[in-house]
């Protein structure tokens, strides 16, 4: 499948005509070609937002929410079609496309359209000096989106759907790895009747594309999703520019498992925050830590159930696991699983390439549990974002802390209690954006989403997206 850029509402080629190669995970196949944009076409993109945002900024907050939820309902109405083209592109199982990602991208149309029907500023009456401020939310203008390969569509719409409601004009750009459900969207979007040029979508690399779309002096705000190097390297190229930034980045996120819990529910859970969407999810709950008191048999019962997942072809309805998304990455878990080796931990399950049959070339891996005899070697720091989790023993609830604490990531945290004063100690004194206490990526799409300290800068989610994508102007009026 070819795609093209989305512009002022039209598909067309690259300006200077480059192209890169798409793959499907499954097979290691190319399937497609996909516009690599330069500076020209992102200009072009930026040209057809800003005549198009005069218009749509003054469109009533009535309309915006009825084209948003217009665009949720016709993606319900192709989940079928965008499940398999998310599969397909990503190497995630269709079965977690069409329950999870396609739904999801939904949710955010529909979600933020009728967020922006409930969104107010505030006003200050200064008593005594006969004047009142109030705050006006302006749209900042045309901003830029910017999202990542392992929840495709679910993160591009996470982002574009909140701008487009606060009334802005997008010029978005999809992981070059996965950009096939961002092209299907402009048709939806013009079916939908989102007037011409509110959205586009332009399609590339990331130094290429990626790189002028931070750089255009005129797009105002760039909300990102991605590896913490790329994040530092935005945050470089748009503070001298004073742009407004929302930094979604990388996680090594906590899984804390108390003697006290609920053991079956932990162990199910445990086993969907470690390798779900093959552990390629920033949420992952990818450094288990075990009380002492039940280690030994945490270790039995996990890695019997890890065993029992089935890596497989993605559309196959018995796949837990379907494939990595790209050879490099492959590779790159692959090199970690090594180093694991090489530090001397203790591959308990998993750790090899999977052949699976009639799709020899695909960019299969077991789940894979190594056991750490401490916390500070580098599989237990650096993010592998793979279908790999660590796992090691802890005695105390201020050991636990500080190992969980001393990484460089500060995303999320998943603590296994039913100890009350032990939940809300460990919820105020872990660093994180994010803390679930007896589950696992329960989304509300009203709470303030995003991490501390190189897991990022900003919140999105709720009416804080919708601050974000939003200009506070005071004003002052004397009486
Ligand atoms: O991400 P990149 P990559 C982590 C994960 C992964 C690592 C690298 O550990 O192994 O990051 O993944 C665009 N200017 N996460 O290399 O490069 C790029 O085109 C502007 C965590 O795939 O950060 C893509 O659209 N844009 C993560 C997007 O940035 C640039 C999800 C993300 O790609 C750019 C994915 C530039 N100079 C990976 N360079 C999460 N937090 O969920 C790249 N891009």
């Amino acid at each position: 499948m070819n795609i093209q850029n989305y512009i002022n509402g039209n598909f067309q080629n690259p300006i200077d005509d480059q192209w890169l190669d798409n793959f499907n995970p499954a097979n290691g196949e190319v399937y497609g070609q996909i516009p690599n944009s330069s500076s020209k076409d992102v200009e072009q993109a930026y040209q057809s937002a800003k005549s198009a945002f005069k218009q749509w900024s003054q469109t009533s907050l009535e309309e915006r929410s009825r084209i948003l939820i217009k665009i949720s309902e016709l993606l319900e109405d192709n989940l079928q079609r965008f499940a398999e083209a998310e599969s397909k592109d990503n190497g995630k199982p269709v079965s977690l496309a069409k329950s999870v990602d396609i739904p999801r991208a939904a949710s955010n149309f529909r979600f933020f359209g009728n967020a922006i029907t409930q969104f107010s500023s505030e006003s200050h009456e200064s008593v005594g000096q006969q004047a009142i401020n109030y705050t006006l939310r302006q749209p900042i203008g045309v901003v830029g989106c910017i999202s990542p390969w392992n929840l495709p569509l679910y993160l591009f719409t996470w982002k574009i759907a909140p701008a487009l409601a606060a009334g802005n004009c997008v010029v978005a750009k999809p992981s070059e790895v996965t950009p096939v459900t961002a092209y299907l969207l402009g048709d939806i979007c013009n079916e939908a009747g989102l007037p011409k040029g509110v959205l586009n979508i332009v399609h590339g690399l990331g130094v290429s594309t990626g790189q002028a779309i931070i750089e255009h002096p005129d797009i105002k705000a760039i909300s990102f999703t991605g590896g913490t190097a790329t994040g530092a390297h935005i945050a470089k190229t748009a503070a001298p520019m004073f742009k407004k930034l929302s930094l979604e980045l990388g996680g090594k996120n906590p899984n804390i498992i108390f003697a006290d819990c609920d053991y079956e529910d932990m162990l199910n859970t445990t086993v969907r925050s470690s390798f779900a969407n093959q552990g390629q999810i920033c949420l992952c709950g990818s450094r288990i830590f075990v009380e002492r008191t039940i280690y030994e048999q945490f270790k039995v019962d996990f890695v019997a159930k890890v065993k029992q997942l089935n890596v497989g072809h993605p559309s196959e309805a018995h796949t837990n696991i379907g494939a990595l998304v790209s050879k490099p990455h492959l590779e790159k878990v692959k090199d970690y699983i090594n180093i694991a080796k090489e530090e001397s931990g203790t591959v308990l399950c998993g750790g090899n390439e999977v052949v699976v049959e009639g799709y020899e070339n695909g960019y299969y891996l077991e789940p894979t549990v190594i056991e750490v005899s401490t916390d500070e070697c580098r599989v237990n720091q650096e993010e592998i974002f793979g279908p790999v989790v660590t796992m090691m023993p802890f005695d105390t609830e201020d050991d636990v802390l500080l190992m969980a604490n001393k990484v460089k990531y500060g995303l999320s945290a998943t603590l296994w209690t039913n100890n009350l004063k032990r939940t809300m100690h460990m919820s105020q004194q872990l660093q994180a954006g994010i803390v679930w206490v007896n589950t696992w990526m329960m989304r509300d799409l009203r709470t303030p989403f995003g991490g501390v300290k190189a897991s990022g800068v900003g919140r999105e989610g709720g009416f804080e997206a919708l601050r974000f994508f939003t200009e506070p102007k005071n004003v002052c009026i004397k009486y």
